[in-house]
């Protein structure tokens, strides 16, 4: 989505002419637009590919009426949990029409981000921190969007017509327009995948008002495999092809801003931040390769860094470690929240000492997953020793569901 303040999502027809030129200029450079609809997608690949873009497919913008239905479902399912923002923008979302009623076709493109090692390798390491493969390098909304922008401005120049250029945060339903361009299919995961990339690639998507000739799906299956559901630890798929965030790891360590429900703790190990466990089961991902973008590699400190040390970020370091990563919108709190539950989670009770400092914490958040964190590491006498009297309601509560 293209913030306020920034370049507009619009960029209107008339963009890349210079307003100060002879106006026989403009007549010259409108002469050269291109018309043929085969050579814009053509030239249109080129440049998608030269920003860094792996895959890119056109569709119309009423290709998957399904998605409307499907969507209504998972609302009136309250899967969303408190990502509220997705009902009230259900009637937009639903299809890019609703959203702006001149689009004509829908550019979907998606840049791979492969990791360059096995991401479920890090969960055995229980005093340590996996982050999910999409965090442990730059915010893709940043690159993909800066992308975006560029390939927008250069189809107007090259082209005409109006565009818009979104990533992830606007009400455009991503996955079923990607598939439908023929980036790949929707898994039993809900998420797409690709012949060529299996579970790795973002995506974002340029919506324009000239018609383009679309591309069709792309034939590909499941078929009888079933390893995303089977080894989601939360169990948060109630059926394939359907996800209940609100049990989802990823949607618990990012999305969900309270305290995490006492049941799913224990199902959450070190994961801190996201999870990749139902995308890097996928078998497509034998043909995975390695993101060719540098800016979206792991850094080697996100790799895999010690609970100990990141229970200590107070809000400065936080910002300094996670600059320009998307693990800082998050905050401080929550990221230090997701880092207690890892470490009630991991059976080392030389970490209490952590969780105990931590009892003493400004936000109710921490305080409150630090007495839980305790709960699992060390005994009811211990625990006892420790126990003193809060404020907050929600920090009681868990003493309290501690049996103090
Ligand atoms: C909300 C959201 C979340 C939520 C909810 C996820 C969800 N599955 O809905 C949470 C926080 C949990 C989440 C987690 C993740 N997310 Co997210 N998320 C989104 C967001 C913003 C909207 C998704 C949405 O519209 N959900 C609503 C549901 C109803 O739509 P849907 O998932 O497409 O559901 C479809 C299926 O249910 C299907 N369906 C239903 N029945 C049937 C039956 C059949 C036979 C078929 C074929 C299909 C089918 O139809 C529905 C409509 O298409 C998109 C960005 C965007 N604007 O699209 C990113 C996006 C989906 N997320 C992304 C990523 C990377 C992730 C994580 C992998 C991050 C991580 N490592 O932790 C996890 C994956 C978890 C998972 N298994 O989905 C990428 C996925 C890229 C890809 N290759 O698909 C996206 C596209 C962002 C991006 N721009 O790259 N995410
Ligand atoms: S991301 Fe993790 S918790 Fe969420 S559905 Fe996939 S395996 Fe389950
Ligand atoms: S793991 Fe199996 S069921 Fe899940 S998306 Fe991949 S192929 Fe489909």
């Amino acid at each position: 989505m293209v913030r306020a303040g920034e370049v507009p999502p619009v960029v209107p027809s008339a963009a890349g002419r210079d307003p100060g030129r002879h106006s026989g200029v403009g007549d010259l450079r409108r002469s050269r637009l291109l018309t043929d609809p085969e050579a814009i997608r053509l030239a249109l690949t080129g440049e998608a590919r030269l920003l860094g873009f792996d895959c890119i497919g056109i569709t119309r913008p009423d290709a998957v009426p399904e998605a409307k239905v499907r969507l209504e479902r998972f609302i009136a399912d309250g899967a969303y949990g408190d990502m509220t923002w997705m009902a009230e923008t259900a009637a937009r979302r639903a299809s890019p029409l609703a959203l702006w009623p001149e689009v004509r076709s829908v550019i979907m493109l998606g840049m791979n981000y492969g990791p360059d090692e096995d991401p479920l390798a890090v969960l055995k390491e229980r005093t340590r921190a996996a982050i999910s493969v999409y965090a442990q390098g730059d915010d893709y909304h940043d690159i993909i969007k800066k992308r975006l922008k560029e390939i927008a401005r250069w189809l107007v120049r090259q082209a005409g017509g109006d565009v818009k250029v979104f990533v992830d945060t606007a009400a455009v339903m991503e996955k079923p327009l990607a598939a439908s361009a023929g980036l790949g299919w929707q898994g039993k995961h809900t998420n797409l995948v690709s012949r060529q990339y299996g579970s790795w690639l973002f995506l974002g998507s340029i919506f324009t008002t000239l018609e383009l000739p679309a591309d069709g799906p792309m034939d590909g299956t499941c078929g009888s495999c079933r390893a995303c559901l089977d080894v989601c630890p939360t169990a948060a798929f109630p059926a394939p092809y359907r996800l209940d965030a609100r049990r989802c790891i990823s949607y618990l360590t990012i999305e969900h801003k309270g305290p995490i429900p006492r049941d799913l703790r224990p199902l959450m190990g070190n994961r801190i931040y996201g999870c990749d466990d139902c995308l890097a089961v996928c078998p497509w991902n034998k043909f995975a390769q390695v993101g060719r973008e540098a800016k979206l590699a792991a850094r080697d400190a996100l790799r895999a860094p010690g609970l100990a040390e990141l229970s200590r970020l107070d809000d400065a370091q936080f910002r300094a470690l996670f600059s320009k990563s998307p693990v800082k919108r998050i905050g401080r709190d929550r990221f230090v929240r997701n880092v207690l539950i890892a470490i009630g989670n991991s059976g080392d009770a030389s970490l209490a000492v952590e969780a105990e400092r931590l009892l003493g914490d400004e936000s109710p958040l921490v305080r409150g997953a630090a007495v839980w964190a305790l709960s699992q590491l060390v005994t009811r006498e211990e625990l006892e020793k420790l126990s003193r009297h809060d404020n907050d309601d929600d920090v009681k509560g868990e003493w309290a569901a501690a049996g103090l």
